[in-house]
């Protein structure tokens, strides 16, 4: 392919792509009903926490090295958690601050003062809303509920759009989109309509390797066999975003599910399996019925976070350069057992086919081959002595120029 050719990220991909983490917060009326999709009648009446404090969410978002946050401002049950004018299922109608309260205010505000970024989860399928049926009618009301959304809470990062229970249903992409575009030309759109991410494919963190970043190489909905149906202007560099939760298939707060929660090593399995794939990870962790992340998912989140700083805070070596070979000296004779490479992607992803070799005992060794570099990608290696590496490009689509070429000791004490 010549590099003319190559698809390229826009300026707000590559910003979204370099924050690599984001927090994805379920809360709502499922939190209070011990389920995880509200058929929409549950009572306005059972929203009520006691404590709820968005702060809370945020500054450990915030301490766990986590960039973005991502808040379910109305899941599939259609219960809002701001004011809406559009329904009276909402905040407005619960004894939380006497109907006076909005959860979408208080995490806005909390993301503005923490320096995170934030972004607005709203669920096309709606299951309480009376208009659904009538296509036109829900479109309007969808239309007015997204616009209040991106009107009133200061810039958004991203937008989320869930493909689950609209199977068969057609909304006006054309036009939601074209609310975000207006309001937000920078935020990602998160896999409908006319998507600037991707969904990986599945809702257990892990991206395949090689996850390429292009359009083309996008992944059929888990909800269904068809292909997926994006506008004309859909960009070819579309990078993926893993969202799992920290709980084990559950969105939601659920009392007496502390066991659900993954242990840190099935994080740091995710973390390898997502970043380490070149895509970025978006982690759930739900507040509970009184609106505070429990202490115990508060715990594993710090615990996660320390665990990916000992490993890749420091490198033994690092470089960059362009073209097909790139050395790395070590200052000498190291053990080393994992290599991170990172492409600059402003450029593409040029790279399809690597070695990275190691100086062993006076002969050189291949310690990976790889295709995708591409955003980053990273590798745990059996444990060597060495002091030079050498990554060499086999197969490119344009002359590689490679950001970052780093290793680690990264299992060390
Ligand atoms: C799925 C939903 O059905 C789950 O409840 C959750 O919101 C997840 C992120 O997406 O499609």
């Amino acid at each position: 392919m010549q590099t003319s050719k190559l698809p390229l990220p826009s300026i707000p991909q590559i910003f979204w792509q370099n924050l690599d983490r984001g927090i994805f917060c379920h809360f709502g009326m499922n939190t209070f009903c011990d389920q995880e999709w509200g058929e929409g009648n549950d009572s306005p009446e059972l929203f009520n926490p006691t404590e709820l404090d968005a702060r809370q969410w945020v500054k450990l978002a915030k301490k766990a090295g986590f960039k973005y946050f991502i808040l379910t401002a109305k899941h599939h049950d259609g219960f809002c958690l701001w004011p809406t004018k559009t329904t009276d299922y909402s905040v407005k109608s619960s004894p939380w601050k006497d109907g006076k309260g909005d959860v979408v205010r208080e995490c806005a505000d909390a993301c503005r003062e923490e320096g995170m970024h934030f972004g607005v989860y709203l669920s096309p399928w709606d299951r309480n809303a009376e208009c659904y049926a009538d296509k036109e009618a829900y479109d309007d009301f969808y239309c007015e509920q997204l616009t209040e959304l991106m009107t009133q809470y200061g810039p958004l990062m991203e937008v989320w759009f869930d493909g689950a229970g609209s199977e068969g249903r057609v909304y006006d992409w054309e036009r939601i989109i074209g609310i975000v575009k207006k309001h937000h030309p920078n935020a990602m759109i998160f896999n409908m309509g006319q998507p600037t991410i991707r969904w990986v494919g599945n809702e257990i963190g892990v991206a395949p390797y090689p996850c390429w970043n292009t359009e083309n190489a996008a992944k059929i909905s888990m909800f269904s066999d068809d292909k997926v149906d994006w506008l004309p202007g859909t960009p070819d560099w579309l990078p993926a975003e893993c969202d799992v939760p920290i709980r084990k298939r559950h969105w939601f707060w659920h009392p007496n599910d502390e066991e659900s929660l993954l242990s840190l090593e099935e994080l740091m399995d995710i973390y390898y399996q997502s970043v380490g794939h070149g895509t970025n990870l978006l982690l759930n962790v739900s507040p509970d019925n009184r609106g505070l992340i429990p202490e115990v998912d508060a715990k594993r989140l710090l615990e996660f976070a320390e665990e990916i700083k000992r490993r890749f805070s420091h490198p033994l070596a690092t470089t960059s350069g362009n073209g097909a070979e790139l050395e790395l000296e070590l200052e000498e004779e190291t053990e080393i057992d994992h290599i991170m490479l990172m492409e600059d992607i402003a450029f593409g992803e040029r790279v399809r086919a690597f070695d990275v070799e190691a100086l062993v005992d006076g002969e050189w060794r291949t310690l990976v081959t790889g295709t995708a570099i591409g955003h980053r990608y990273i590798k745990e290696i059996p444990s060597i002595k060495t002091k030079q590496l050498k990554l060499k490009v086999t197969e490119a689509a344009g002359p590689p120029i490679i950001a970052n070429l780093s290793c680690y000791n990264a299992m060390k004490g």
